[in-house]
C-alpha cells in the first residue's frame, strides 16, 4: 500500500482532538493509514526591517504513526500569503464576498512564493509511490509547482470551501492562473454538486476544456478528474465523546439552568460567511411576530475567534456585538437574557453536551463549504428526545441533510417562521428527521468520504514519466 502524504496549510497532532474541521477530519485518517503530514508550523519568523530572515528548515515530529513535518513563515510570506492572498482574497471571494475581498498586487507573489518553498522543502522528504494529499485553498499552485521539479506521484486536491459560479471566480485578477494550476492535479474534490458545476463551466467556458465523461477534463496537455466528496464526521467517535463526564456535565448544567426555557444553539467560527448578524435579525422576528417565545427562549450564540487580523473581520465583530446588545435590551427582562452571546471557543470535549441541550440548532450561514456543525448536532442528539436542525439552502451541507429545516438566511421572515416551526415541532415528526439524518450522516461519515477520494485518486490514470508537466 503507498504511503499517503497529508499537506494543508495547518498541521495538527493527530493524537491531540483540536478545534477546526480540517484538522478532525485529517486527524482520523492519518492515524488510520500512518503517513507524512506536511505544512505550515503556525510559527512566523520576525526579523529586523530590511532583513530577509533565512529558510526556514523542516522540523520533524514523529506522533504516532504518522511523521509531521513543518516548516515556519517570514512575517512577510506570512502576511502576503495567508492574511493576503488565502484570506483576503481567494475566502472572500469564493464566499461571494467580492465586496470583501482585497486585490492587493502584492499579495500573490507571496501566495506563489511561499506554495514554491513548500514544494522545495516538500519534494526531498517524498517516496517515488507515495500518494499525496493536498488540501484547501491555501495550497492551490502546489502541485504545478511540484510538477516543475519533476514530481510525478498521483496528486489529489480538495477544496474545502466552495467554488463559486465563473463570472465571480473572474473577478479574482490571477483567476486563469489558478484555475490552470488546478491542472497539475490528477484529482480535483469539492464540498458539493453545486461546486462542481460552476468547475465545469468554468473550464469549459474559460479553459475551453475538453470534457472526456466520468468526470475527466483535458486542457493545458493534461487530464484531470473532478469530482463531489462531501466530508463528513466521524459519527461513532463525536457519539462516544458525547458520554464523557465532562460533556454529560455541560448537558446536565444547561438543561438545569435552563430549565423553564427552549434553546437555541449556534456554534460558529467568527466569520462572516456564517450569518451570524442575519441569524440575530431572524431571532428578533421571531420573539416580534410570535411572542409566545418571550422570557421562554434562550439564543445561546458561541462564536470562536478567528482571523483577527484581516481586516474584513473587524467589522463583524462589532455588528454582532450591537445586534445582541439590542436584542437584550428590547426584549429582554430581569430573569430572562434572550440571547447568550460569548466570543470563545467550547473545548470539544464539551461540544456534544452542548448541542444536546439545544432544542433547536440554527445553522444559517450565507455560503459554507460544507458545515461540519450540522453533522455534529445531529451525531449528538438523544434519537427519542432529538432536538431540531434549521439549516441555511447555501451550506453544502443542504445537499445531503434534506431532513433539516431548510432556510435562506436573506429571508428574515422566513427563517423566523422556520425557527418558529422547529421549537413547535411534535415529537413524533422530530424522531422521523432525525432518523433519518442520522442515517445519512453515518452513511456518508469522514470514513466514507477518505475512503472514496483516496480510490478515486488512485483510480486516476498514473502520471507518465515525461510527461508534459504544466508551468505557471
Ligand atoms: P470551518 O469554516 O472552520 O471549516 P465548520 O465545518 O463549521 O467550518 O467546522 C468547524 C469545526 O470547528 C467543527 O468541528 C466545530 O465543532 C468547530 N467549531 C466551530 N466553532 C466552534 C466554537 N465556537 N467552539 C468550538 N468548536 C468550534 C471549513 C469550511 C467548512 C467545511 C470544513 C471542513 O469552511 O465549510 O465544513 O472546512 O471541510
Amino acid at each position: 500500500m503507498s504511503r499517503l502524504v497529508v499537506v494543508s496549510n495547518r498541521v495538527a497532532d493527530p493524537r491531540k482532538t483540536a478545534a477546526g474541521g480540517l484538522a478532525v477530519a485529517l486527524a482520523e485518517v492519518l492515524n488510520n493509514t500512518g503517513g507524512l503530514w506536511f505544512g505550515w508550523s503556525g510559527k512566523i519568523v520576525e526579523t529586523a526591517d530590511g532583513v530577509t530572515p533565512p529558510e526556514s528548515p523542516v522540523h520533524k515530529q514523529h506522533a504516532g504513526p504518522v511523521t509531521l513535518a513543518t516548516v515556519d513563515l517570514s512575517r512577510e510570506d506570512h502576511d502576503a500569503y495567508y492574511l493576503g492572498y488565502a484570506n483576503g482574497v481567494l475566502w472572500p471571494v469564493m464566499h461571494y464576498r467580492l465586496d470583501l475581498a482585497d486585490f492587493d498586487a502584492g499579495y500573490i507573489s507571496g501566495y506563489r512564493r511561499v506554495n514554491q518553498m513548500f514544494a522545495r522543502k516538500l519534494a526531498p522528504l517524498l517516496q517515488p509511490d507515495d500518494i499525496i494529499w493536498i488540501h484547501d485553498y491555501h495550497l492551490i499552485p502546489l502541485a504545478a509547482e511540484l510538477r516543475a521539479m519533476g514530481c510525478g506521484q498521483r496528486i489529489g486536491f480538495f477544496l474545502h470551501i466552495p467554488l463559486p459560479p465563473p463570472l465571480i471566480m473572474a473577478a479574482i485578477p490571477a483567476h486563469d492562473w489558478l484555475m490552470r494550476a488546478l491542472f497539475a492535479y490528477d484529482l480535483v474534490g469539492f464540498q458539493s454538486h453545486a461546486d462542481l458545476l460552476h468547475f465545469d463551466r468554468y473550464v469549459q467556458a474559460e479553459a475551453h476544456a475538453e470534457q472526456l465523461g466520468n468526470g475527466r477534463y483535458r486542457a493545458f496537455s493534461r487530464t484531470l478528474v473532478a469530482g463531489a466528496f462531501p466530508i463528513g464526521i466521524d459519527v461513532e467517535e463525536f457519539i462516544a465523546l458525547g458520554k464523557n463526564p465532562e460533556s454529560v456535565e455541560m448537558h446536565d448544567r444547561m438543561r438545569h439552568d435552563y430549565a423553564k426555557r427552549k434553546l437555541l444553539i449556534g456554534v460558529d467560527r467568527l466569520d462572516y460567511s456564517k450569518g451570524l448578524p442575519h441569524r440575530m435579525r431572524a431571532f428578533r422576528q421571531l420573539l416580534q411576530q410570535y411572542p409566545e417565545n418571550r422570557n421562554l427562549t434562550t439564543l445561546i450564540q458561541i462564536a470562536s475567534p478567528s482571523r483577527e487580523t484581516v481586516l474584513a473581520y473587524g467589522g463583524i465583530l462589532r455588528e454582532l456585538e450591537s445586534l445582541c446588545g439590542s436584542i437584550n435590551g428590547d426584549f429582554g427582562d430581569l430573569d430572562w437574557m434572550p440571547v447568550r452571546y460569548m466570543h470563545r471557543t467550547v473545548a470539544r470535549k464539551r461540544l456534544p453536551g452542548l448541542y444536546r441541550a439545544g432544542h433547536v440548532a440554527l445553522v444559517t450561514p450565507l455560503r459554507d463549504g460544507m458545515n461540519l456543525v450540522a453533522k455534529e448536532f445531529i451525531a449528538a442528539q438523544d434519537p427519542a428526545d432529538p432536538g431540531v436542525l434549521v439549516l441555511s439552502r447555501f451550506a453544502g451541507a443542504a445537499e445531503q441533510l434534506k431532513e433539516a429545516i431548510l432556510v435562506n438566511p436573506y429571508d428574515t421572515e422566513a427563517t423566523a417562521q422556520a425557527i418558529q416551526l422547529a421549537l413547535q415541532m411534535p415529537l413524533k415528526e422530530r424522531r422521523r428527521r432525525h432518523a433519518a439524518l442520522l442515517a445519512t450522516i453515518r452513511r456518508e461519515d469522514v470514513h466514507w468520504w477518505c475512503q472514496n477520494f483516496l480510490a478515486a485518486l488512485s483510480e486516476t490514470e498514473a502520471a507518465a514519466s515525461g510527461a508534459p508537466w504544466l508551468r505557471l
